[in-house]
């Protein structure tokens, strides 16, 4: 107890001093970190893990607030570290809860990098202002860098997704990569699998995907997140396999980010999917020329997707080589 009471406690206007940076600096970061827009995977992952940084700096300031006189004397030592951290918590989990009333999903992703920047924060706090002993101090601080740098390991992968993707570009998909099944999800009932190309898809012995569409309303896959600028080619080719004995369609759409939802304002196309293999080619003037009101817009393709309205028992297609292509210039150079 004594030890504890002997711990040499910094001035109160360094005190104060800290408690105005601390609050700047969390004002700086909600500041930056709420005008991140999140337009890909990268940038979505980076805004949840600010909950981390926000946190962390956030029950900074409520502990170093609540440790000054006017509080320890009504609250208690005691109480200064508890009512910071659950403080800091429970902020948390009714930000998540109010989220839905407006207009956004909760996350327990969200509120568990605001643990990590509690739990964190805590630790500093301990280590500064609780602990004599240099090397407890010092594991209290590494424990804390550690619960930090936990909220790195997403936006990291992330940020190696979109370069592994935007080094693969003009291929848009071709199943090789695991990171490649970060940029699509199935939709509306349909399953997705990666698998060894088909035996009687000649010519392909490597991996592609399995579209399942047996069951939902419009079952298909969506890529969601590829590269926007298309600006620089002029078709789209998509290899699709199908084991069935019959013909059957397949619906591809395309939208950018100006799309406003209406099926008029966004490219589609209904393919006929022979029984085999089938080569898709679609120019993207096509694609530009599509929208009702306006030209689509090459430099901000927001999505592709690919969707049955025939869900059947039986329907699988395999698809793969989603890329774009030069092919005016390859006809240009075939001529000559
Ligand atoms: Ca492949």
């Amino acid at each position: 107890m004594n030890q504890v009471q002997s711990t040499s406690q910094p001035s109160r206007f360094l005190d104060t001093i800290e408690i105005i940076a601390l609050s700047a600096l969390l004002a700086a970061l909600v500041f930056y970190f709420n005008g991140i827009t999140e337009n890909d995977l990268f940038n979505q992952s980076l805004k949840d893990s600010s909950h981390t940084a926000v946190f962390f700096v956030a029950t900074l300031v409520l502990a170093n607030t609540l440790s000054q006189p006017f509080f320890v004397l009504r609250l208690g030592r005691g109480l200064v570290i508890p009512v910071a951290f659950f403080g800091g918590i429970i902020t948390g989990v009714m930000i998540e809860l109010v989220q839905p009333s407006l207009g956004r999903e909760g996350s327990f992703l969200d509120v568990w990098y605001d643990l990590l920047g509690c739990t964190s924060a805590i630790l500093v706090f301990i280590a500064r202002r609780r602990l004599e002993r240099r090397n407890k101090k010092i594991l209290a601080i590494a424990c804390a860098c550690l619960l930090l740098s936990i909220s790195s390991i997403l936006p990291l992968y992330f940020h190696q997704v979109i370069t592994l993707r935007n080094q693969a570009f003009p291929v848009i998909f071709n199943a090789e990569e695991n990171w490649q099944n970060e940029l699509f999800r199935a939709n509306y009932g349909a399953y997705t699998n990666t698998v060894g190309a088909p035996s009687g898809w000649i010519n392909n012995q490597s991996k592609v995907i399995r579209l399942d569409l047996s069951h939902g309303q419009y079952p298909g896959i969506a890529f969601r997140q590829i590269v926007k600028d298309w600006g620089q080619y002029d078709a789209l080719r998509i290899d699709i396999f199908s084991k069935l004995k019959q013909k059957t369609n397949l619906v591809i759409r395309v939208s950018d980010t100006q799309h406003n939802q209406e099926h008029s304002d966004r490219f589609n196309r209904t393919l006929t999917i022979e029984p085999g293999i089938n080569n898709i080619e679609i120019l993207l003037a096509d694609i530009v020329s599509a929208p009702e009101q306006r030209d689509l817009s090459l430099d901000s393709i927001d999505s592709l997707i690919l969707f049955s309205t025939e869900a059947s028992a039986d329907l699988s297609l395999y698809i793969d080589n989603i890329r774009l292509d030069r092919r005016l210039e390859r006809g240009l150079e075939n001529t000559r």
